[in-house]
């Protein structure tokens, strides 16, 4: 791989993107690989928990790649527009909860990516925005469709309008991260956040995120009834009779 890293440790499956020369901005190259890399990382039965992060602390993402952008055609721009909601969709499917580590710049396409994962944590100089019309260009990774249902429609139609950046505390106050931290302890808040959920029931987890994420846009009937099959289905599993057992016999569910 020419511009990302991974490393599995403790079943956490940790993905860098190291593009540094450039504020890691995603290139098609960049895109493709972070596509094969969580393919892999969802696939592979050691890893419960995926950290996407960037290299060194000054950035995330700064964005798609504008030099690149700026030789498209319409054609291209499709290509390269699906290339990064394919990401997305994978990121935002994964059975596996995907946290990011915002390690600095979110910016555009970078923002976008953070969207589509499950749990978002920052260091305190985090920066995050939707700055595409500043460029005449729309957010075209997600981010008309993920921002306002994380973040709400006032604030969402602001931050893509406006194109302004907002700090880390502002993100937080907001409900787009969870937590900030300092950019040393950004790492091993992520983990601390995976180990937690590591202790529970891996298809437990996959089958809630699905249920979350099935849900979105139907109204509140469609999605009990959705919960309610999933939850009676996982009776049948090995995995709901350790868990449940092990309560009742007074010890720790051994799930992975
Ligand atoms: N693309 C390409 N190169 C970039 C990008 C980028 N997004 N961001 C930074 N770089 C490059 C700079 O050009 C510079 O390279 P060089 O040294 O060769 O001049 C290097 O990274 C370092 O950047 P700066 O010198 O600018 O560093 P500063 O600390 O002064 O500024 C900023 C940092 C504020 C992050 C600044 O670099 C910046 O504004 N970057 C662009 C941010 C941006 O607008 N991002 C959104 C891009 S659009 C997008 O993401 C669309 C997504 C949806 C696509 C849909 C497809 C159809």
């Amino acid at each position: 791989m020419k511009y990302t890293l991974k490393k599995i440790d403790n079943n956490i499956g940790t993905i860098t993107i190291n593009r540094p020369e450039v504020l890691n901005a995603m290139s098609a190259d960049l895109i493709q690989e972070l596509i094969e890399l969580f393919n892999e990382l969802i696939l592979d039965e050691t890893v419960g928990v995926i950290i996407i992060t960037g290299t060194g602390d000054k950035s995330f993402i700064a964005g798609a790649d504008i030099k690149a952008m700026q030789k498209m055609n319409q054609e291209d721009a499709l290509g390269f527009g699906k290339s990064g909601q394919r990401l997305t969709k994978i990121i935002e499917n994964s059975s596996k909860p995907v946290i990011a580590a915002v390690n600095g710049f979110a910016l555009g396409g970078g923002c976008e990516i953070s969207l589509a994962c499950h749990i978002r944590i920052a260091s305190d100089n985090a920066m995050f925005a939707q700055p595409e019309v500043s460029l005449g260009i729309l957010p075209g990774w997600g981010g008309t469709q993920r921002l306002p249902r994380i973040i709400g429609y006032g604030l969402a139609n602001e931050m893509i309008t406006t194109g302004k950046m907002i700090n880390s505390n502002e993100a937080y106050r907001i409900g787009l991260v969870n937590h900030v931290v300092t950019p040393s302890d950004l790492l091993k808040k992520c983990e601390e956040v995976a180990s937690e959920i590591l202790k529970n029931g891996p298809n437990a987890i996959a089958q809630s995120l699905k249920c979350i994420k099935d849900s979105i846009g139907l109204d509140l009937e469609k999605g009990l009834e959705i919960e309610v099959n999933r939850f009676s289905e996982l009776f049948d599993t090995k995995e709901t009779k350790e868990g449940l057992s092990a309560f009742v016999e007074k010890r720790k569910p051994n799930f992975r």
